[in-house]
């Protein structure tokens, strides 16, 4: 049976390597608290093997929508990078805050927004997380600390920086988790972020997603440098390396790198090894064009659900028609969250100019009541007064 640890040549360690020369060994042991009781363990495990189930269920029926015109704009589906996402945000706190790229409809699910107000929101309806406004490439939840959904390549890296600045400056304990894909380390926004992060020890933690490819191009032929994770040395921060397709391993590592940010104020880069199982987004072939069907064949061996799935068989964590129950209870919530989304109204006219630009001073902006709230900044609260500008 397939073992979710590592076992081929082709997967990266997994392990922290403190930003100083230091006695700390790559495979470090982690931070994160004692072994929770078996029953925990498996409660554990079969949360994240729900969580990830569903995700997958999610966006095979988002495909589906997209192939029928239901959801307009651009759609980047996580298929096959499950693990990445569900296992880092597994280890936040409800106030912590998230950002991502425009891939975020699973990342969205894992940090408790709704299937039905994502699929909403797909579907450009009022009852989505981004009131129908924001589509595919733009979730956004002010009540999960979920700060979109971006899509131009490194934008939301400051943004993240941004926000762990606000945290620090305001005394409190939250750690800010950014996601982006390995394409965007060579943008000028990636190397000021991280140097500000990196000389101020902000409590951010940075997860470069390296599915080998920027659209169609691979990292070899785009990047000066391969071993991302090295990159964090040139602003004297912890770095680390995980299998992306080990929900557990990215739990560990992503743990470690929160446990740091919220105790001693440092940033972390986490290159996450993993791939993509479709195409860069809907438009484009799965195979056959920039990588080759037996590429992503092997690839498909390492499916990050199959992967977790076969070790709690190994570990008798749950059977064959338990794991048919959970697929089946996650199909019917998709299935729910299409009917929600297709059922709910469209924004009405008059909401096409709200919560698009604050009016005055940090007042109200125009529209609604809810605007002022709806827009203040992620990191909490009114910014201090600011000097006055020519
Ligand atoms: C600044 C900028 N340049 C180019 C693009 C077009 N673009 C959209 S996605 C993408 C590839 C990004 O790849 P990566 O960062 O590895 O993320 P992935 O799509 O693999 O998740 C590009 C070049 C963009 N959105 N923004
Ligand atoms: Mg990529």
């Amino acid at each position: 049976m397939t073992n979710i640890r590592p076992t081929s040549t082709s997967t990266p360690p997994s392990g922290t390597v403190a930003a100083r020369p230091s006695p700390a060994p790559v495979n470090a042991a982690p931070s994160m608290p004692a072994a929770p009781p078996a029953s925990d363990t498996r409660e554990l495990h079969r949360e994240l093997l729900r969580m990830m189930l569903l995700q997958r269920r999610f966006e095979e029926r988002c495909a589906e929508a997209y192939a029928l015109g239901k959801i307009g704009g651009f759609s980047h589906l996580y298929i096959g990078q499950e693990a990445t996402g569900t296992g880092a945000i597994s280890v936040l706190r409800p106030d912590d805050y998230v950002i991502t790229t425009y891939r975020d409809h699973a990342q969205a699910i894992a940090r408790g927004i709704t299937p039905r107000s994502v699929m909403a929101e797909l579907f450009g309806k009022a009852a989505g997380c981004s009131h129908g406004k924001g589509g595919s490439m733009h979730l956004f939840s002010r009540e999960h600390n979920f700060l979109g959904g971006h899509g131009i390549v490194g934008a939301n890296i400051p943004i993240a920086t941004g926000v762990a600045f606000g945290i620090k400056y305001r005394g409190g304990d939250q750690v800010c988790l950014c996601f982006f894909g390995e394409a965007a380390v060579n943008n000028g926004a990636f190397h000021e972020a991280l140097n500000m992060a990196g000389l101020w020890k902000l409590p951010v933690i940075y997860v470069i997603e390296n599915n080998r490819y920027g659209m169609g191009t691979a990292l070899e032929r785009a990047s000066a440098v391969n071993d991302i994770a090295e990159r964090a040395r040139a602003y004297d921060m912890h770095r680390a390396v995980v299998d992306g397709q080990d929900v557990l391993a990215v739990r560990r590592v992503v743990g470690e790198a929160v446990q740091r940010a919220r105790t001693e104020r440092l940033p972390t880069l986490i290159e996450s090894r993993t791939y993509r199982f479709m195409g860069h987004s809907m438009s484009d072939a799965v195979a056959g064009t920039y990588r080759s069907r037996a590429e992503l064949d092997e690839q498909l061996k390492r499916d990050p659900i199959a992967l977790l799935r076969a070790y709690m068989h190994e570990r008798n964590e749950i059977s064959e028609s338990e794991v048919a129950e959970l697929d089946a209870a996650v199909r019917a919530e998709c299935e729910d969250a299409w009917q929600f989304a297709d059922q709910s109204p469209e924004p009405e006219l008059g909401a096409l100019m709200q919560n698009v630009t604050v009016e005055g001073d940090g007042g109200p902006a125009s529209g609604d009541g809810a605007s002022s709230a709806d827009n203040s900044n992620g990191a909490g609260g009114a910014p201090p007064a600011a000097e006055p500008s020519s």
